[in-house]
């Protein structure tokens, strides 16, 4: 496969959500983005492949930050005589990438300390993230019970239970409209969700329900924690821009074609409804998102 091909079909899988997880089309967009390199692109072609990835889908801001932090690594060592230049870039990137799948680690290590013997814990949507946290924790010997949001219309719930089960955690499916009075005669003590984009501000945006989930959580005096990696944090709405909210085919709803539908795939959650975000850098309140940009993104203010 040439190394453009290898780009397209990233985006493709991406954008057919073949590859998905914010996390995870960071990495895979980067990976591509690394072969491309390899094979010794110039920076046009290079920006012209980011180009091919950067829109595969609008909402995770992941995705553009990383590829946007490639450019910036480009940039930087193409000061450099050209064959130094090409092998600095490639360590650089082979290293953000392996920075990148690591932090997953950081958070499970991190995250499990929240949970404790008889939680009973509720998900919504498939978050690797919080699957790791659950997974660690089960690893640690804690005892606990989660229920999982079957998440509709992709149903990633069922990975989340197929992903736990293998953990030999005990997850039980329920169906998203389940979450509140799940919540309330199930005695759950908390809700763990990942995120795709988190605002300067604090707000959370994830899977089309979790807004929903949080609400019931607030009602029902259930925490509300969202583990995310720093790399979903996102340095344009700082400056005020809000990431599009990505709007999904109706056939992934219905298959009668005569009724309108409409199909958003993610929402906002105020940072009012968020106890805590776990990140690889530690737990903070949702209001310190503005203090962790200013320094994980401090290369794209020019301040490094
Ligand atoms: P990790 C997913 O989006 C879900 O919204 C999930 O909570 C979030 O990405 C984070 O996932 P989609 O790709 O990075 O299912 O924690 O639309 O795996």
């Amino acid at each position: 496969m040439t190394e453009m091909k290898l780009v397209e079909d990233t985006a493709a899988k991406i954008m057919s959500m073949e590859v998905r997880g914010a996390l995870r089309i960071a990495v895979e967009a980067s990976k591509a983005l690394l072969s491309v390199i390899e094979q010794g692109a110039t920076f046009d072609e290079l920006v012209s492949a980011s180009d091919k990835l950067r829109d595969a889908r609008p909402t995770a801001v992941s995705l553009p930050n990383a590829i946007n932090y490639i450019l910036h690594l480009a940039e930087e060592a193409g000061k450099n005589e050209p064959t130094v230049a090409k092998a600095m870039l490639i360590a650089d990137v082979t290293s953000f990438i392996k920075e990148l799948e690591g932090t997953i680690d950081k958070i499970a290590e991190i995250g499990s300390r929240l949970i404790e013997n008889g939680d009973v814990i509720l998900t919504h949507c498939n978050s690797k993230t919080v699957t790791s946290v659950l997974a660690k924790a089960k690893r640690d010997g804690k005892q606990f019970k989660v229920y999982a949001c079957e998440t509709r219309p992709r149903y990633q719930g069922h990975i989340t239970v197929k992903d736990l089960m293998e953990a030999g955690v005990d997850v039980t499916l329920i169906v998203d409209s389940a979450a509140y009075y799940t919540m309330l005669h199930k005695d759950v003590k908390k809700v763990f969700v990942g995120a795709d984009t988190v605002y300067a501000n604090g707000d959370i945006i994830n899977k089309i329900g979790t807004s929903q989930v949080a609400l019931a959580a607030k009602t029902a005096g259930v925490e509300f924690i969202v583990c995310t990696e720093s790399i979903k944090f996102s340095p344009a709405s700082m400056m005020g821009e809000v990431p599009e909210i990505e709007e999904r085919e109706s056939s992934e709803v219905t298959d009668m074609k005569e009724i309108k539908v409409f199909n958003p795939a993610f929402d906002v959650t105020p940072k009012e409804y968020v106890h805590m975000v776990v990140t690889e850098h530690g737990i903070i309140p949702p209001e310190a998102a503005y203090s962790v940009l200013k320094e994980r993104f401090a290369w794209s203010f020019g301040e490094d």
